[in-house]
């Protein structure tokens, strides 16, 4: 199983309350507010590992929560701050939020982290409001309370070469020749159905090749698998373009040339313009004469570099590693995918709206009056006039005028219902 796009939530941890408690011992009967700040809720952090190649793990998890933060406790005792939801995912991973669409991420080296969501603020504990005018508040402050929000992730695999050419041209053949990988290798088109990494050595140097489904003419219209795959090899520094000369399944291979380079366009021009080596495959099933005939073909219908390799007699082989990392040597490494300016973890921190219900009450929502609301504790009268003198401080109390409020109508604040009067 492959899984390259997948959807999921993430949640960050809400902020913990803060507490509301009196100074009380053997010796103070009447002491001061000692109730301490609600913790700081969980972040949800994504982390690249080459640990893993795929996005199988989310097959079924789907889901990620952080930790929220603990409440505040007598005492000035500051609430626990909630545990960082860590999403380890693999290297090549982006980031997509569904509503913009937008790219917020690019995890494309190993141990590189992200912070999608900030956990939750604490909320503010009794002590903190003490003031000369009140030395004695009874309220305090719930912690900020964070939405869910849904992510794409989607695997662009980081390779240095990526191996592309029509079904059965030898491509997982050769990948089995040059790396440590065991692809599925067999004589029908599409054996390889999904990525497969492997890690090449030559002289004392690595390179990371990726070998993928075979391609056909249409598949930037969906033809055989499509140009599905072709985003794993969109990073790569280098194509080994395979062609196989022997043309053992009875196309001709100049025709195959040419067809994989314009798929290869018609994905993307920058796909079109990655550096190539021709490698020229299944030599073996060829005769000298029929060979030198073909490669003059080649020469004069094509021409550039090529490399002429068999996977079965290794002839070619060691001569393509080698040219493979000096190809490279001279290529710049790929750069990250940029990532667009985004607003997917803003807080609502600033909106006020007003609407009516069919009963005339008057509702008042958004994330100004969230914030707001967060310290008001509506059993103590103190706060109650807190709570007026902020509406009218806030200018929300002219703006419910500006839709008609009057003397005996009612208003809605979250929880809060009350009857306006002058
Ligand atoms: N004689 C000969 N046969 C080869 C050579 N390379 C590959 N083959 C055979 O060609 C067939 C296809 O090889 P694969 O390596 O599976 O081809 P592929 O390009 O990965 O094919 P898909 O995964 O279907 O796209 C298999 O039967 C291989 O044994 C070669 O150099 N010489
Ligand atoms: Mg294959």
């Amino acid at each position: 199983m492959f899984l390259d796009r997948v959807k999921i939530s993430i949640k960050a941890g809400n902020g913990g309350k803060g507490s509301t408690s009196f100074l009380r011992n053997a010796m103070t009967a009447f002491g001061g507010p000692d109730g301490g700040e609600g913790g700081k809720g969980g972040d949800v952090v994504f982390e690249a590992t080459s640990n893993l190649n795929t996005l199988y793990n989310f097959q079924f998890k789907k889901k990620f929560v952080a930790e929220n933060g603990g409440d505040g406790a007598k005492k000035l005792q500051t609430g626990a701050n909630g545990k960082d939801e860590v999403i380890f995912v693999p290297c090549g991973t982006v980031l997509i939020d569904p509503e913009s669409n937008k790219i917020i991420a690019d995890l494309h080296e190993d141990g590189m982290r992200f912070v999608a969501l900030k956990g939750g603020k604490g909320g503010h504990g009794n002590a903190y409001y003490k003031s000369s005018v009140n030395q004695a508040p009874h309220y305090s402050q719930m912690g900020e309370m964070t939405s869910q929000r849904e992510v794409i992730l989607e695997l662009k695999t980081i390779a240095d070469v990526g191996l592309v050419g029509f079904p059965n041209a030898g491509k997982s053949t050769l990948l089995s020749c040059i790396s440590n990988a065991n692809p599925k290798i067999a004589n029908y088109p599409f054996t390889t159905l999904y990525p497969n990494l492997g890690v090449c050595a030559v002289k004392g140097q690595t390179f990371v090749v990726a070998d993928i489904p075979g391609l056909i003419e249409g598949a930037s219209e969906g033809q055989g698998l499509g140009h599905y795959f072709l985003k794993h090899v969109e990073r790569v520094r280098l194509i080994l373009h395979l062609v196989d000369i022997s043309e053992s399944d009875g196309r001709d291979f100049i025709e195959d040339f040419k067809i994989i380079n314009s798929e290869l366009s018609a994905y993307s021009q920058q796909l079109g313009k990655t550096p190539q080596i021709v490698v020229l495959s299944k030599i073996d099933l060829l005769d000298e004469d029929t060979l030198k005939e073909k490669e003059e073909r080649f020469k004069k219908e094509i021409g550039g570099e090529y490399i002429k390799i068999s996977g079965a007699t290794m002839q070619g082989i060691e001569e393509l590693k080698n040219r493979t990392l000096q190809k490279l040597s001279t290529l710049p490494k790929k750069k990250a995918i940029e990532v667009e300016e985004t607003d997917f973890d803003k807080r609502d921190n600033d909106s006020i709206k007003i609407s009516r219900l069919d009963n005339g009450a008057f509702v008042v929502e958004g994330g100004r009056i969230d914030n707001f609301i967060r310290g008001v504790v509506l059993s103590d009268n103190r706060s109650f006039a807190y709570f007026q003198n902020r509406l009218k401080e806030m200018g929300i109390i002219d703006m419910l005028k500006e839709r008609g409020l009057k003397n005996g109508d009612s208003v809605q604040i979250k929880d809060i219902v009350f009857e306006y009067s002058e």
